[in-house]
């Protein structure tokens, strides 16, 4: 037996738990001014995230997907976008969205029920987010394609979960991204948990990354909880799509410290000494230790955000509340150019029990 092939993973950290920089570290590390504004951002996601759940409890907001933990992964990747490259996201990254141009509003009227939340005002031609699970990979690789076929100089970055992983598109996504050598990035979240699913019942590979191996293209594994080595992955990844040389797998190790949902009760399933000891490798505190310790960062700072924050949070929050309610009629737009007859059934229906509960509440 002779070898024919040999492949390797490499995983990227820069920044590890403690707040220490490992050198070399890229450019970007010591840019204060731009490490502070994915701060700043990273912040504003953890409050935003748990005001929203706090919506949910108290019955102003439907079914909400934490992104508590996954705050680096989500900032890292947007930061290394370019505006007119496309992202499919899933349903919980909301702070690369954020750096696109998302409100916080678009958010809560989505996940309030409100399907015109996923009209972005800004970047256009993201995708909505994505429920069905690993649906989205066909987006980005098309997306891709069609970039390359336009010869345009565009990437699409699409998410995928651990989970996400097991299903067949998204080896088909990879598969054709590799085959056709397409300008695509897929950054696989690998937060351990598909809902009660724990990654060592997921899969039997040691690592996310190595899938990447059997559709011909690079994987890479990156501390997702060090937003330096996230840009800095990503950005690589997007130069070389750029210059034509392919797709890219990138796995971010990080951790969900929420529930799945606010529809879940993870506690049900999962050890409290696992959380526990996520949170010491959490990505917020890791990045404030480092910036306090060189300087770049104070007291008076995080007061000053915090209080920042809960502005932009209370004013998001006012909009989505007063946001007038949609018709019934909405949910049956934006599907088909040519509504099916089905669809055309349903919207009668609706209308009906619209007109009924509408009547029911006259004087
Ligand atoms: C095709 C499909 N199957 C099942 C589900 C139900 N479901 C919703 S989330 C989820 C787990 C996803 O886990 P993962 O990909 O790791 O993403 P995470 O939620 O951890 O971000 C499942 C099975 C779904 N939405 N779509
Ligand atoms: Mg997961």
């Amino acid at each position: 037996m002779t070898t024919v092939a040999q492949f390797e993973i490499k995983y990227c950290q820069y920044l590890d738990a403690q707040g220490n920089l490992r050198e070399p570290a890229p450019a970007l590390a010591r840019d204060t001014a731009d490490l502070i504004k994915m701060y700043r951002l990273m912040s504003l996601v953890r409050a935003f995230d748990t005001k929203a759940v706090n919506l949910q409890r108290t019955g102003k907001l439907g079914t909400y997907a934490s992104c508590l933990g996954h705050e680096a992964t989500h900032v890292g990747v947007g930061a290394a976008m370019r505006q007119e490259d496309v992202l499919a996201p899933v349903y919980r990254e909301f702070g690369t969205q954020l750096w696109r141009g998302v409100k916080l509003s678009e958010i809560l009227i989505y996940w309030g029920g409100d399907e015109r939340g996923c009209d972005f005002s800004v970047p256009r031609q993201d995708f909505p987010w994505c429920i069905p699970i690993a649906s989205q990979m066909l987006h980005g690789a098309g997306v891709a394609m069609a970039f390359k076929i336009r010869g345009e100089p565009r990437c699409s970055v699409t998410y995928i979960g651990d989970g996400g992983t097991s299903e067949g598109a998204f080896y088909e996504g990879i598969n054709l991204a590799g085959a056709r050598c397409l300008p695509a990035v897929f950054v696989v979240v690998n937060n351990r948990w598909a809902i009660s699913v724990p990654i060592e019942s997921q899969t039997a590979t040691r690592t996310l990354a190595q899938k990447a191996i059997a559709a011909g293209i690079p994987g890479v594994q990156v501390d997702g909880n060090d937003v330096i080595a996230v840009r800095h992955v990503v950005a690589e990844a997007l130069d070389r799509a750029r210059r034509g040389e392919g797709p890219t797998v990138i796995e971010a190790l990080t951790y969900r410290l929420s529930d799945h949902t606010t529809a879940d009760d993870a506690s049900r399933y999962r050890p409290a000494g696992e959380v526990q000891e996520a949170w010491q490798r959490e990505p917020l505190l890791r990045l404030r230790t480092y910036l306090r310790k060189t300087g770049s960062w104070d007291d008076r700072q995080e007061d000053e955000l915090k209080s920042d924050c809960a502005r932009q949070i209370e004013a998001a929050v006012d909009q989505y509340l007063s946001a007038p309610k949609p018709s019934t009629d909405a949910m049956f737009e934006h599907v088909f150019a040519h509504p099916t007859k089905n669809l055309l059934q349903q919207r009668e229906t609706a209308r009906r029990y619209a007109n009924q509960h509408a009547n029911k509440h006259e004087p």
